[in-house]
């Protein structure tokens, strides 16, 4: 399989780099799925309830800044579907409001699109969901022939994950999909302190630990390398001024690690570091010069009640 191939390059150039790093795209194997379901259930992990309550508490808000025709039909578009759970409530609320509308949402796992399809299909019956496996732009390409206007949902802070310029990137090409006065409903975590951000990253319990060292049991199982996962450690990081948490592997000690299907051996020095993610938290400015060169606008922001993170409606 392709997929495999990239796998095998990607960890290949990431740990001939200096420092060392796996890409974030590589947790979410099917046990990194469940883990990351788990932290979102972690008392630390904050992002998930905060989205969720903007969600239950402001829908019928949301739905009125989207300002759409109620005669007509339309698309609402969810790149990276996750579980559905929080976009639940804003779908009753569009049901409730008789709104007539296709759920689409895009994902590359198709098992995460069944376990959707699955759970909407029981809480609401009168849904019409259309999932879509692939590429989010091969898809939004598709759909962008469509005569019915379309809302795109980009929730979960997931755009954290991007390096600012990959992100900024990402903003122009959605831009480019949607036509003037079509809505990207966009949910970003905001800059906050140290003590708050860091615990999101290094629950008490150990599951986002166990999320990071993951990737190297994958790496160990899919590309038959030997690494002991004793001699490293999760250890992340946030500076509150830059607004961006990192995690990172250590290594605890020198050693080395041979991985058959390169046929290679890597050395880890102690206390080396292999960068496996990025999570940046974003206030206005950031997002302001992020979608600088966009045409798209931020019309407005629904905030759950601590400030902690904010669903942007932007414009075009
Ligand atoms: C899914 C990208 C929003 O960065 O907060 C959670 C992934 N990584 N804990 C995040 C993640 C470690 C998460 N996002």
């Amino acid at each position: 399989m392709t997929k495999d191939i990239t796998f095998l390059e990607d960890i290949k150039t990431g740990f001939s780099h200096s420092p060392k790093y796996i890409s974030s795209q590589y947790f979410y194997d099917k046990a990194g799925d469940k883990l990351f379901q788990q932290i979102m259930n972690m008392p630390e992990y904050y992002l998930t309830d905060a989205e969720m309550e903007i969600f239950k508490e402001q829908s019928e808000a949301i739905i009125k800044s989207f300002e759409l025709d109620p005669k007509k039909e339309f698309e609402l578009i969810e790149l990276g579907a996750g579980d559905g759970k929080k976009t639940q409530h804003l779908l009753k609320a569009l049901l409730a409001k008789k709104y007539r509308f296709t759920y689409i949402p895009v994902d590359i796992s198709q098992n995460t699109l069944n376990v959707i399809e699955s759970r909407l299909d029981d809480v609401l019956v009168n849904l019409e969901i259309l999932p879509k496996q692939g590429d989010y732009f091969q898809v939004l390409e598709e759909l962008i022939a469509s005569q019915k206007p379309k809302v795109v949902l980009f929730i979960g802070s997931t755009l954290g994950n991007m390096p600012d310029q990959v992100a900024k990137d990402f903003l122009n090409q959605i831009s480019a999909h949607v036509k003037p006065n079509e809505k990207l409903l966009l949910g970003l975590d905001q800059i906050k302190p140290v003590e708050i951000v860091l615990p999101a990253y290094n629950d008490a319990a150990g599951i986002t630990r166990e999320f990071n060292l993951n990737l190297l049991r994958r790496i160990n199982r899919e590309l038959e390398a030997d690494f002991i996962l004793e001699n490293f450690e999760h250890a992340p990081e946030y500076d509150e001024i830059e607004g961006i948490a990192k995690s990172y592997l250590k290594s605890k000690k020198d050693q080395k690690v041979f991985i058959k299907n390169l046929n290679q051996i890597f050395h880890f020095a102690e206390n080396e570091l292999i960068h496996t993610e990025i999570s940046r938290k974003y206030n206005d400015e950031i997002l302001n010069e992020l979608i600088s060169e966009s045409g798209l606008e931020i019309s407005e922001k629904f905030l759950d009640k601590r400030g902690y993170f904010a669903d942007y409606i932007l414009t075009k």
